[in-house]
């Protein structure tokens, strides 16, 4: 006799549709990066956004817990084939960062960050609520080895494009390669596509 809890499969069935192909689904936060974390007091925490035309306009920690902060709960996915559903994160919507901007934007972003890495993202998956710059983890201040003190949050790409200690964000008039995509793994990096690598 076949004992089906409907309850338990409903709720596994829309877990699956939130799974992106080849992806597993895992309670834990592995911690990845290329580079040893860096120490970055606030009051030597600068952001800075530069024009393609090398203008530059620089936040430090004070302006930045200025601007205004949302809550996002969202799934991530891992090109390393990990995904985790509804994490909590608090930050600054790109938006509402590209509104102190007193020039108009590129269409690319080069996310620079302290230790040297980078990622390139386009302008339109940056805006739109698409993407954040968090400062905070599940009510926490974001820690160190997760990208504290802020981090890049682009949630519907893969969580490589989510720069940890971003330092710099340097507008382009075109697409060029960031640290992980000049070494094989794809320019824009869908999960739903599975856009792993070039
Ligand atoms: N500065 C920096 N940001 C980074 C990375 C890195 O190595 N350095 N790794 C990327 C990769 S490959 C992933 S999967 C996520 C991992 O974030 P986590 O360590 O918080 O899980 O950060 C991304 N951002
Ligand atoms: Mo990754």
């Amino acid at each position: 006799m076949a004992i089906v809890n409907r309850g338990f499969v409903g709720r596994r069935d829309r877990m699956a549709d939130r799974l992106p192909p080849g992806q597993y689904s895992t309670l834990d936060f592995p911690v990845l990066s290329a580079e040893p974390t860096p120490a970055l007091p606030h009051d030597k925490w600068r952001l800075t956004i530069q024009s393609s035309d090398h203008r530059a306009h620089s936040l430090d920690w004070p302006q930045f817990t200025a601007l205004p902060h949302e809550d996002v709960t969202t799934d991530i996915h891992c090109v390393t084939r990990w995904s985790k559903f509804d994490t909590r994160w608090r930050g600054v919507s790109f938006d509402d960062l590209l509104a102190t901007l007193p020039w108009q934007p590129d269409d690319f972003v080069m996310a620079h960050c302290y230790g040297g890495y980078t990622t390139n993202v386009p302008l339109d998956d940056l805006t739109g609520g698409k993407a954040w710059l968090a400062d905070t983890f599940d009510g926490e201040p974001l820690a160190p080895e997760h990208g504290g003190p802020v981090r890049l949050l682009v949630p519907h790409l893969y969580f490589w494009k989510s720069a940890k200690w971003v330092r710099r964000l340097r507008f382009m008039p075109s697409d060029t390669p960031g640290f992980w995509e000049e070494r094989g793994y794809h320019i824009y990096g869908d999960p739903w596509r599975e856009q792993r690598y070039a």
